[in-house]
């Protein structure tokens, strides 16, 4: 008589295919369930495996905020900055060291509110980074007040009967601030964003990808819009895909249709060209160019 089967068949062990660039010890995360983050997470580390960038001289920075955790969770050289800080602490690694590449993975609160002015400057500088913005258009972390990015009539903790201040529109900041790269996709889009980190990574100069990404526990839940799942069904069917738009044209507006793709593709000279072009005109041969 055959011995009875049972399901006690080895399921083979399935590894997360991103593991090595993250740092398990510090699992579970934090983030709250349906949040957008990790998904960001997700395609940033299968963006850097793509890119074939040497992870050995990849450095991470990160402000505070929900987003401002990511640093900590990436098993790479990631530093967890202060508030609205990271940009110029990139800046500073970026001089120290310019054969660094360096990303700035923060959220919108952190890079726009307390940070903005770091923004726009690194951007009119052309300074050799990525900055990342995961956008759920809302301070999340510290209990949902409205941010630089929230829409007109969206509620937080801060406007309970709406906002009335106009957001900035990020992509049409960055472009018109200097940035050589500029795309906007939301956490659905996991393809063309990290196509997108891809493509930034490897532009030289400011390079900006927005991510918009929802926070269920305090934007989503103040609005009455669902969770993180309704969340994404919203930007599945509210998306339009528009390269080459008109950065001045992709304001979002509450729960209205979200404009996405890649809007700017440009080259400009970097703050190092330009620092050594400067000096050398100015001194000949008395001036030995800056390569770190
Ligand atoms: C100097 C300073 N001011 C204020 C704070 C409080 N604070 C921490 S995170 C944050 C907002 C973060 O918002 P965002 O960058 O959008 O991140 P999210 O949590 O939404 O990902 C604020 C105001 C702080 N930590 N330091
Ligand atoms: S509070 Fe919002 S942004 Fe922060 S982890 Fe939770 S869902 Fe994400
Ligand atoms: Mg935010």
């Amino acid at each position: 008589m055959h011995e009875q089967q049972t399901a006690t068949a080895e399921v083979p062990e399935v590894k997360n295919p991103v593991e090595s660039l993250l740092r398990m010890d510090r699992m579970p995360h934090i983030w709250c369930p349906g949040c957008g983050i990790g998904t960001t997470v997700n395609c940033f580390a299968r963006a850097l495996e793509q890119s074939k960038v040497d992870l050995d001289k990849t450095a991470i920075v990160s402000g505070i905020g929900c987003t401002g955790r990511v640093a900590g969770y990436l098993n790479l050289d990631s530093f967890h900055t202060t508030h609205g800080r990271a940009i110029p602490f990139a800046t500073g690694l970026k001089l120290a060291n310019p054969d660094l590449k360096i990303v700035v993975y923060s959220g919108d609160g952190d890079l726009f509110a307390i940070g903005g002015n770091h923004f726009i400057h690194a951007a009119r500088r052309n300074v050799d980074m990525t900055v990342i913005c995961v956008n759920n258009l809302i301070y999340g972390m510290t209990g949902g007040q409205v941010a630089p990015t929230t829409p007109v009539t969206a509620k937080g903790t801060t406007y309970p009967y709406g906002s009335y201040d106009p957001p900035f529109n990020l992509p049409f900041l960055a472009d018109s601030s200097g940035a050589v790269y500029v795309a906007r996709w939301t956490v659905y889009h996991v393809h063309h964003v990290t196509k997108a980190i891809k493509e930034a990574i490897l532009h030289r100069g400011f390079s900006f990808v927005e991510i918009i990404s929802p926070c269920p526990t305090l934007y989503s839940r103040r609005n009455r819009l669902g969770d993180g799942l309704d969340q994404m069904k919203f930007y599945q069917e509210n998306s339009e895909i528009r390269h080459g738009a008109n950065t001045k044209d992709v304001d979002i507006d509450f729960q209205k249709k979200i404009i996405v793709g890649k809007f700017v593709e440009r080259e400009r000279k970097t703050y190092r060209q330009l620092m050594n072009e400067h000096l050398t005109s100015v001194f000949g041969e008395q001036y030995t160019k800056y390569e770190g």
